[in-house]
């Protein structure tokens, strides 16, 4: 674990996704957008304790997972674009990125598709015996639908080689969790009544993260099974889209200013510059570089054409 890329791979997105939000009024990004600003940490931390040839299966916010799990960044700002040079040919936008080239399975809108898609990869792994882990990262909304325990149930029956990864951050829209889910649903038991790997850990924190994924996925490579983690974080933008919603009444300013001071990129790099691992100066040289392609990726999409109507089936996989 190297401490200083951990710390550059959360910055590089938190970057690329506040430059998003920045040109978002430009017009020229017309798809929803879903911003993980705030919960960075959780998919660095997973991806560092995963190889490049394990899958990964997102969900509807989708930036950080795909960029934590080295999905190239030109043809994601293409695709949200709607460019033809896009990962998904400028057909998918934000919610469907994709680069097989490094495990980066795909990413699903619809509210924990994620979970099934990935037990299937995972199920297919186990038939073929090719020793991938595959990773389902999801909501703790998306927990309410029954394919979350149908999915844990088959997994665990078939001794998968699977991760899933909820993402805590207390809120499905507008809608806090105590509204949603009875107090005493404890999803950490939930798995474990189902023999898994099972924890619980904070989620801002990108080296606790780490540890949890790793010793989550130690467990699966021993041949015991699957393994459940819930790591907790917040979202400070709004559900969909490039602003900051206090005002909308759902959470108060005191609890998002609360979760402000935890952000995962600030306190890591507190500790980082305490530990002597990183100076001001090596963080504005990170920000000048990332900027940089950031600015590149950007001019790559505007450059890039739309896709052609496309009468000839080029997409299509029948005759
Ligand atoms: C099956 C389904 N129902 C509803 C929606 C609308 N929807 C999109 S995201 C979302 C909230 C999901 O909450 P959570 O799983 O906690 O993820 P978060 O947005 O907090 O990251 C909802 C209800 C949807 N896309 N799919
Ligand atoms: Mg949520």
């Amino acid at each position: 674990m190297n401490k200083a890329d951990l710390f550059y791979k959360m910055l590089r997105i938190r970057l690329i996704e506040e430059t998003i939000a920045d040109r978002y009024s430009e017009q020229k990004m017309r798809c929803p957008t879903h911003l993980s600003i705030g919960q960075e940490a959780i998919a660095v931390g997973v991806s560092e304790a995963l190889k490049k040839e394990d899958f990964v299966m997102s969900n509807h916010r989708a930036h950080a997972h795909y960029l934590a799990k080295g999905g190239a960044l030109k043809p994601m700002i293409a695709e949200i674009h709607g460019k033809k040079t896009g990962c998904a040919m400028g057909r998918g936008g934000s919610m469907h990125l994709v680069d097989l080239s490094v495990g980066m399975m795909g990413s699903t809108p619809i509210v924990a598709n994620s979970i099934p898609v990935a037990t299937g990869l995972a199920f297919a792994s186990f038939l073929k015996g090719d020793k991938k882990i595959s990773v389902s990262y999801f909501g703790e909304g998306a927990t309410e639908e029954g394919v979350f325990g149908e999915s844990l149930n088959f997994a665990a029956l078939k001794n998968l080689p699977i991760l899933y990864v909820c993402e805590d951050n207390l809120y499905s829209v507008y809608s806090p969790v105590n509204v949603r889910q009875s107090k005493a649903r404890n999803l950490v038991k939930i798995a474990e009544a189902h023999g898994m790997f099972a924890k619980e850990g904070d989620g801002n924190h990108v080296e606790e993260s780490y540890t949890i994924a790793k010793e989550a996925i130690d467990f699966i490579q021993n041949g015991n099974g699957p393994a459940f983690i819930k790591l907790n974080t917040y979202r400070y933008r709004e559900h969909c889209g490039p602003n900051y919603d206090t005002d909308l009444g759902y959470r108060s300013p005191e609890e998002v200013n609360l979760w402000l001071e935890k952000c995962p990129i600030e306190t890591y790099k507190k500790k980082l510059f305490q530990e002597k691992i990183l100076t001001e100066e090596d963080v504005a040289k990170m920000k000048e570089k990332i900027q940089n392609e950031i600015e590149e990726a950007f001019d790559f999409a505007k450059e890039s054409p739309f896709p052609e109507f496309d009468p000839d089936y080029e997409l299509t996989y029948a005759e």
